[in-house]
């Protein structure tokens, strides 16, 4: 399915979400790319075979580590990450888990930021620890805890999100990246809340990129997915161990073909959310029924000046916290008729949870304390509806809240 890829690095994001990898001409004229449903893949002899396996022949060999529509999603996914290579498999938590247990062993250390999704948190604090991998937390946003966190040993990585699930907290990646590589250490950044096409943690220093692709890379609440990108010879080992015999967690072909359907639109939606979020933040924020808006596109917001250089806008989630906290939270997700009461992110439709009761209560209650995530957040992924009908409804939705 090779398309000449000399010029790709001229091309723009929005072309080469759409065209690299796969011409109509490669195939039988198909605008589309075909879907390869098969779980085997025939040697033309046994000795080719035999080659294919010693790694001194490229070919496919079976369906759990590679296939044609999974590659084509690969090859281009990795070029808007600004990645060599890219991985793509089952889940978010299978792009991370299958990177962990490939890169630890036992002994080894490493440091993550202290807001992370629910899942991939107790990955790391009740999941690795039991292996023997020692994990210290830290709170990322002050470059002064990263620098004593990793002088605690020689970590073998450093983890986080940014924006960070689900407060929206911006981390520096550059800055933590050269503090992590000073100490020798991986630098991975979970890229799922910006997308490639508002940030490129890869142009900004880091080794790994992990996502849930789940969320806006499908985009339309249809499938679940992840992807690792970053450089060749760590990704292939990924898919080599992680992939093959770790985890198992192959993504389906019709997944991967939906992926590349995802990707044609991606620069498109994200416009999309991220203005609606903007103007859903800004409301919000007027609202005396509101104490709280965390979102990175605020002129006001800490976190705006980071968020301005390190990402070209500002995403399609929002946090609030309402006067009085969680019961007036619930009441007022309650009182939403067009928003949908859901977790996930990144859909067409805009969805609203309450992450210490969700998405974050793989956390305790002194963890969600000492790590800023308020029993009261409220947490909104913004959607493509036609905006008025999203104000109106969290407008009314806001006004019947008894203060
Ligand atoms: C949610 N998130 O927040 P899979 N990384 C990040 C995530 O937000 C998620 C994953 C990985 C939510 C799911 C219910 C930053 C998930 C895990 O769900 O395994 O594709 O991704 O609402």
């Amino acid at each position: 399915m090779g398309r000449d890829t000399s010029n790709q690095a001229k091309e723009g994001f929005a072309t080469r979400a759409i065209h690299v990898g796969y011409r109509p001409a490669d195939e039988s004229g198909a605008l589309t790319p075909p879907v390869f449903m098969t779980s085997t893949y025939a040697f033309e002899t046994a000795e080719a075979g035999e080659e294919i396996f010693r790694g001194e022949r490229e070919g496919y060999v079976y369906g759990r580590t590679r296939n044609p529509t999974q590659a084509l999603f690969e090859e281009r996914f990795a070029s808007l990450e600004s990645a060599e290579a890219g991985l793509a498999v089952a889940s978010g938590m299978a792009a991370i888990s299958s990177t962990l247990w490939t890169l630890l062993q036992a002994g080894d250390q490493v440091v993550i930021d202290h807001t992370l999704y629910g899942n991939s948190f107790v990955l790391f604090v009740r999941g690795l620890t039991r292996f023997g991998v020692k994990v210290v937390v830290a709170d990322f946003t002050d470059l002064d805890a990263v620098e004593a966190a990793v002088s605690l040993g020689a970590p073998k990585l450093v983890f986080f999100e940014s924006p960070a699930n689900p407060n929206l907290r911006i981390i520096d990646v550059a800055a933590v990246g050269r503090i992590a590589h000073q100490a020798g250490a991986l630098v991975i950044v979970d890229n799922t809340f910006a997308t490639p096409a508002l940030q490129q943690p890869i142009l900004l220093g880091a080794d790994l990129v992990v996502h849930s692709a789940t969320k806006f890379i499908g985009g339309h609440g249809d499938l679940i997915a992840g992807v690792v990108a970053g450089p060749r010879s760590i990704v292939e080992t990924i898919r080599r161990q992680g992939l093959r015999y770790l985890t198992g967690a192959t993504i389906a072909p019709l997944t991967a073909f939906l992926l590349l359907r995802g990707l044609k639109t991606l620069e498109l939606r994200m416009e999309r959310h991220c203005s609606s979020a903007l103007a859903i933040a800004e409301l919000l924020e007027q609202h005396r029924a509101v104490t709280r808006v965390s979102y990175p596109g605020l002129a006001h917001s800490p976190f705006h000046q980071l968020a301005r250089r390190q990402m070209a806008a500002f995403g399609g989630l929002v946090a609030c916290e309402l006067r009085g906290g969680k019961k007036e939270g619930m009441a007022f997700m309650n009182r939403l008729s067009l928003v949908t009461r859901a977790v996930s992110l990144g859909d067409a439709e805009t969805l609203v949870q309450h992450p210490a009761s969700m998405t974050h209560s793989t956390y305790t209650e002194e963890e969600r304390r000492k790590h800023g995530i308020s029993d009261g957040l409220i947490r909104f992924s913004i959607g493509l509806e036609t905006l008025s009908d999203l104000k109106d409804d969290i407008l009314q939705a806001l006004d019947a809240v008894q203060l």
